[in-house]
């Protein structure tokens, strides 16, 4: 290396491969029962629980590790209010209001959305996810940050992964345009609104799009080559999961 930067070892432990397949297994059964939720019951829910998702949220890796991102977290009953009428004052005009163009409105109609979001006052947690596009440094210079889309969507799919795995449940909604969510909160022009996640328990008896992801083979190109490993266990290999 050039010059040097500090550094500490890598702290990392081969697992054997059987445990690696109780692992990945393990992990994949966990996050396939995650749904979006947009029938949330009133209960509360712990701020540690919500602030220990945050925290592996912000574990995420990021361009340059410049974190280009904030979160705020609402729990006041009346900021939400406000933040529910502004973003149903925006949802009206897209969903009834001639915004959404008639083919966006047949894509949402599986999802059963409108312009109504109850759910933005009955979750008991708000977090609103801001991008922060540049820093303004002391002499007022603005200096961008890198991969941000990509660094901001990596942090929101750590805290929606953290969530679920506290046995909670989100949604990353996206009321369009954002704006309002900025004057709200009060959050400077170099942060952009991301994603706004109500985040609390299903509401009992919840109900969820009955939706399917595309399968593993149309979204997965398989140019393996023979890179993995033949399995210990015996099996063909490659073979997609369910
Ligand atoms: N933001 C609107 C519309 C909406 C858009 C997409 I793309 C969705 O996947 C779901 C909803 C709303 O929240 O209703």
């Amino acid at each position: 290396m050039a010059r040097e930067h500090p550094s500490i070892e890598y702290p990392f432990t081969r697992l054997p491969e059987e445990e690696m397949r109780r692992r990945s297994r393990a992990f994949l059964d966990h996050i396939s029962t995650r749904r979006s939720v947009r029938h949330f019951a009133p209960d509360p829910v712990p701020r540690e629980i919500l602030d220990d998702a945050l925290r592996a949220a912000l574990l995420a890796p990021s361009g340059a590790n410049r974190q280009p991102w904030h979160f705020v977290v609402v729990g006041d009953p009346g900021i939400k209010q406000r933040i529910r009428e502004a973003a149903e004052e925006e949802e009206k005009r897209n969903y009834e209001g001639g915004r959404f163009p008639e083919r966006w409105l047949r894509h949402l109609e599986p999802l059963g959305t409108d312009w109504q979001k109850p759910y933005l006052e009955i979750a008991p947690w708000l977090v609103v996810c801001f991008r922060e596009d540049y820093r303004v440094l002391p002499d007022g210079a603005r200096e961008n940050n890198y991969y941000v889309l990509e660094s901001v969507g990596l942090a929101c799919g750590f805290f929606i992964a953290a969530l679920h795995a506290a046995g909670l449940a989100t949604l990353p909604h996206t009321p369009s345009p954002m704006g309002f969510l900025s004057r709200i909160l009060g959050r400077p022009p170099s942060e952009k609104p991301f994603i706004l996640f109500p985040v609390g328990y299903p509401a009992p008896g919840a109900r969820v799009p009955d939706i399917r992801r595309k399968p593993f083979a149309e979204v997965v190109q398989d140019d393996d080559g023979g890179a993995g490993a033949e399995s210990v266990g015996g099996g063909p290999r490659g073979r997609a999961p369910r």
